[in-house]
């Protein structure tokens, strides 16, 4: 029962302890955070709710590659905000086409489809794959077969899950999807004996594996399965959630290998961190498979988030986000690899752009990377564990050189005065 009226514009918390106490009492236990009560940010800032500052080198796990609250974008919410917001695909709205055309041309391809979520644009790909299948390759029903990789992380759906190979994500979930066939990342005589059967659709896979711990593949794998699904008349979809938008130091990590998906999956980044918007870019010969009625979402395609995406990936071009982010990262792995030969704390740096990790040096079960980013948090830096002993650190990608010294001054003073207990 509602006792008293809302205004979450006019109310807060008193304190970090009473936030977190209400999101224990009232929240699903669906996540663990750091103990940390955010209420602002400003490019690669935030501030919890005592007035702390931090760097956040998580980035809402790469959505706000343009930094927090960039102001072009939030400008284009607020003013298209006023202006009109949602129609539903039921009827047209004078945005979504000038969005698509900007995401055709950009990313060059024939056609687009918006969604929201990454895992929608996820399951929209499994199903275009699919339908394709049956219609193009000449598949029997309902035999089709996707192919995923060990490790990968597309999303949390029931189909999407039934894909994946982390216990924590699939047990307890089941029934699963049929009709999917798992290989092993990074195997390109594995990959060639999957695709080979007839029933495969599509290979669905990320350039880098972000969940897995910044799993970067060895040179060629990209280009090896691109060449192998043209041989078997398979769909290549790249999973570019996580690694496009320039997060990687180009605008697609797949450009590091010349490799044009036939199916590209955006997400996260091109929302600016303002709102979910995610995008499926094929060419006509896979997207038309798809005819009216047959596929959708209240939201996706919505006047608002068309205005958001357009503006988001125009911030990165304009202010060169790209190769900044490239540059960084091999200034970041330089110095993190200095610190790796210095303390047995650490294994290893690894990572492209400014999606990079560190592994600690310690089985996944111990503690150690979750207290060393607690560490990180008492000073002002803000990172979370993956895998156990891994710590992704992925920076807002208008952080500048600067900055990103006195960041790597932060995580090497709490490496090198670590105390394992
Ligand atoms: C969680 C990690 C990141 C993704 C790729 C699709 C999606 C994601 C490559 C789905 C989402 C997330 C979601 C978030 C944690 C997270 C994550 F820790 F699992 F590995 F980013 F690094 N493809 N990634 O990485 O997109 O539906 O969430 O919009 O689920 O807890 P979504």
């Amino acid at each position: 029962m509602v006792t008293k009226s809302a205004n979450l514009l006019t109310e807060s918390v008193a304190s970090s302890q009473e936030a977190i106490a209400l999101e224990d009492r009232y929240g699903a236990h669906n996540y663990h955070p750091l103990p940390v009560v955010l209420w602002r940010g400003e490019g690669v800032f935030v501030w919890d709710v005592e007035g702390k500052r931090y760097y956040d080198f998580l980035s809402a796990y790469s959505a706000v590659n343009q930094g927090h609250c960039h102001p072009r974008i939030i400008n284009a919410l607020i003013t298209q905000a006023k202006q009109l917001t949602l129609t539903s695909r039921a009827f047209h709205n004078d945005k979504l086409g000038l969005a698509e055309k900007f995401v055709c041309e950009t990313f060059g391809y024939q056609k687009s489809l918006f969604m929201n979520s990454g895992a929608e644009a996820v399951e929209t790909a499994m199903k275009l794959a699919r339908r394709w299948g049956y219609t193009k390759k000449g598949i029997a029903d309902n035999q089709a077969v996707l192919v995923f990789a060990t490790g990968n992380f597309h999303g949390r759906t029931t189909s999407i899950i039934s894909a994946s190979t982390d216990p924590d994500a699939r047990r307890g979930f089941g029934p699963y999807l049929p009709g999917i066939e798992i290989v092993a990342y990074d195997n390109t005589e594995a990959l060639e004996k999957a695709l080979s059967n007839p029933n495969v659709c599509g290979l669905i896979v990320e350039p880098i594996q972000g969940e897995a711990g910044v799993f970067v593949p060895r040179d060629g794998y990209l280009k090896a399965a691109r060449e192998l699904c043209t041989k078997y008349n398979v769909l290549l979809i790249l999973d570019e959630i996580q690694t496009g938008l320039a997060r990687t130091g180009k605008m697609l990590a797949s450009e590091y290998e010349d490799v044009r998906a036939d199916v590209l999956l955006l997400g996260k980044a091109l929302s600016g961190g303002v709102m979910p918007v995610s995008c499926v870019l094929a060419d006509d010969e896979v997207m038309l498979v798809i005819r009216p009625g047959e596929h959708g979402s209240t939201f996706g395609g919505n006047p608002l988030a068309a205005a958001v995406a357009v503006e988001a990936v125009q911030v990165l071009k304009d202010e060169g986000l790209a190769d900044h982010a490239y540059r960084l990262g091999v200034l970041f792995r330089e110095r993190m690899t200095e610190l790796v030969n210095k303390t047995p704390l650490l294994k290893l740096v690894r990572g492209k752009g400014l999606l990079n990790a560190i592994v600690i040096n310690d089985s996944p079960e111990s503690d150690t990377a979750w207290n060393v980013c607690v560490k990180l948090m008492e000073h002002g830096l803000l990172a979370k564990p993956t895998h156990g002993n891994i710590i992704r650190l992925a920076p807002p990608l208008v952080i500048t050189e600067e900055q990103l010294d006195a960041c790597c001054d932060i995580i090497s003073n709490v490496v090198l005065n670590y105390q394992r207990s």
